[in-house]
C-alpha cells in the first residue's frame, strides 16, 4: 500500500495558516519548525536511550533541587542552540536554567518572540521506557525591539502567549501546538522525518471518565481535592462512574490522554509543598493555554492559570485541568469543603 503523503507536514501547515493573515512576517512559523527540529533531534536520542550510555545523572544538581540527567542537558541544549541559531527567538527561559538567556546578537535582538521550555519533562521516567515530553510557550517580549531581552519579557502572564505546545514522546512522536485559534497535533512520521498533521483543530470533550492525579499523596491534599477525589471514586454506573484512575507520572502524557478522551489532570498542593510541584511558566501556563484554546479549563484551585501574574521564573503553583464538567465538579467541592 502506498502511504498517503497528501497529508500537510508542520511547516506546510504553518505556511498555510500565514495566508490567512497577509501582514504576518512568517516569524512565528520559523520558531515552531525550529521547536520541531529541536525536538526531532532530542527524539533520536530519546529512542536510543535504552542503547547506549546516556542514561543516568549527570551528577549535577538543577535549580529545582533535582538531579539533571544526561537526557535533560541534552534536551536543553539543543532547544538552546536551535533557537539561537535561529532567527525568531530573542532569547530564551528553561527549566533547566537558573536565569533566562538573551540572545543578545544584532539578529536576535530584532526578534519579536521569546521562548519559555521544559526541555524533558518526566526525565524520573526515562530509564523505564515510558513516555516523556518538551513543553514550550511563547511569547511577544515587551521590550523594546532591537534591544537584549530582559527578564519582565519571561514574566507575563499566561494570558499573554502567543503560541503554546509540547512534544510526546511515546509510541509515536507527536507535536501539538496552540494558538489562539485552534490546536492541532501533528504526528511523526519517520519515513520521511517530518511532523505530518494527524490529530486537527483537537477539542476537549466537555466531560470525560479519567481522573490523574498521584494518590500516593492522598493524605497530604486539601480536603477540598480529597472529596473530589472521592466522588470520583464513587460516581454511579449511570453517572459514567466509577471514573477511571489514570496517572503515568509524565505530564505531558497524561495531560495529552486527557486532552483526546476527555478527564482531569491534578497536581494540588500539599501539605508539605502548598504549591505542589509545577512550575508556573515551563509546565502550567502552556497546558493552561492549550487546554483552554480546545474548549476546557486550567486553575490554580481559585483562579484561572492564565491570569497568575508571574513574579519569579521558577515559582511553582498547584495544578488543575481538564473537561469543563469535571472542573466544575472539581470546582464545587473545593468550594464547599470544610476541612476536616
Ligand atoms: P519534572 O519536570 O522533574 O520531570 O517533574 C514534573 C513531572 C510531571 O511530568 C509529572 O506530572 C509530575 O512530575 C509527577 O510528579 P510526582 O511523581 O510527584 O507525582
Ligand atoms: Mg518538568
Amino acid at each position: 500500500m502506498i502511504p498517503n503523503r497528501t497529508v500537510l507536514t508542520l511547516d506546510e501547515f504553518t505556511i498555510q495558516s500565514l495566508r490567512q493573515f497577509p501582514h504576518a512576517t512568517g516569524e512565528l512559523s520559523t520558531l515552531l519548525r525550529d521547536i520541531g527540529l529541536a525536538s526531532k533531534r532530542v527524539n533520536v536520542e530519546v529512542n536510543k536511550a535504552g542503547l547506549v550510555d546516556i542514561l543516568g545523572d549527570v551528577g549535577t544538581v538543577n535549580v529545582q533541587g533535582e538531579e539533571v540527567k544526561k537526557l535533560d542537558e541534552y534536551a536543553n541544549n539543543q532547544f538552546v542552540s536551535v533557537l539561537q541559531r535561529g532567527v525568531s527567538c530573542a532569547g530564551i527561559a528553561s527549566e533547566e536554567l537558573d536565569d533566562f538567556v538573551a540572545f543578545d546578537d544584532e539578529v536576535s535582538n530584532q526578534s519579536k518572540y521569546v521562548c519559555l521550555f521544559d526541555p524533558l519533562d518526566g526525565s524520573g521516567n526515562i530509564d523505564v521506557n515510558v513516555s516523556i515530553g518538551t513543553i514550550f510557550s511563547i511569547y511577544r517580549r515587551i521590550s523594546k525591539l532591537g534591544t537584549p531581552v530582559v527578564k519582565e519579557d519571561f514574566l507575563q502572564k499566561g494570558r499573554n502567549q502567543v503560541a503554546a505546545g509540547y512534544i510526546v514522546y511515546g509510541s509515536s512522536t507527536m507535536l501539538v501546538y496552540a494558538t489562539k485559534r485552534s490546536v492541532n497535533g501533528f504526528t511523526l512520521d519517520p519515513a520521511i522525518g517530518e511532523f505530518c498533521l494527524s490529530h486537527p483543530n483537537i477539542k476537549c470533550p466537555e466531560s470525560g471518565k479519567i481522573y490523574s492525579v498521584n494518590h500516593g499523596n492522598f493524605f497530604l491534599y486539601d480536603y477540598g481535592v480529597k472529596k473530589y477525589i472521592d466522588t470520583c471514586q464513587n460516581k454511579r454506573k449511570e453517572q459514567g462512574g466509577p471514573y477511571t484512575q489514570r496517572y503515568i507520572g509524565s505530564m505531558v502524557s497524561d495531560v495529552h490522554r486527557n486532552l483526546i478522551k476527555g478527564g482531569i489532570f491534578m497536581y494540588p498542593g500539599t501539605t508539605d509543598k502548598p504549591k505542589g510541584k509545577l512550575r508556573l511558566l515551563y509546565e502550567c501556563n502552556p497546558f493552561a493555554f492549550i487546554v483552554e484554546v480546545a474548549g476546557g479549563k486550567a486553575t490554580n484551585g481559585t483562579m484561572h492559570i492564565l491570569d497568575i501574574e508571574p513574579t519569579e521564573l521558577h515559582e511553582r503553583t498547584p495544578f488543575f485541568v481538564g473537561s469543563n464538567k469535571m472542573m466544575e465538579e472539581l470546582e464545587h467541592c473545593l468550594a464547599t469543603a470544610k476541612e476536616k
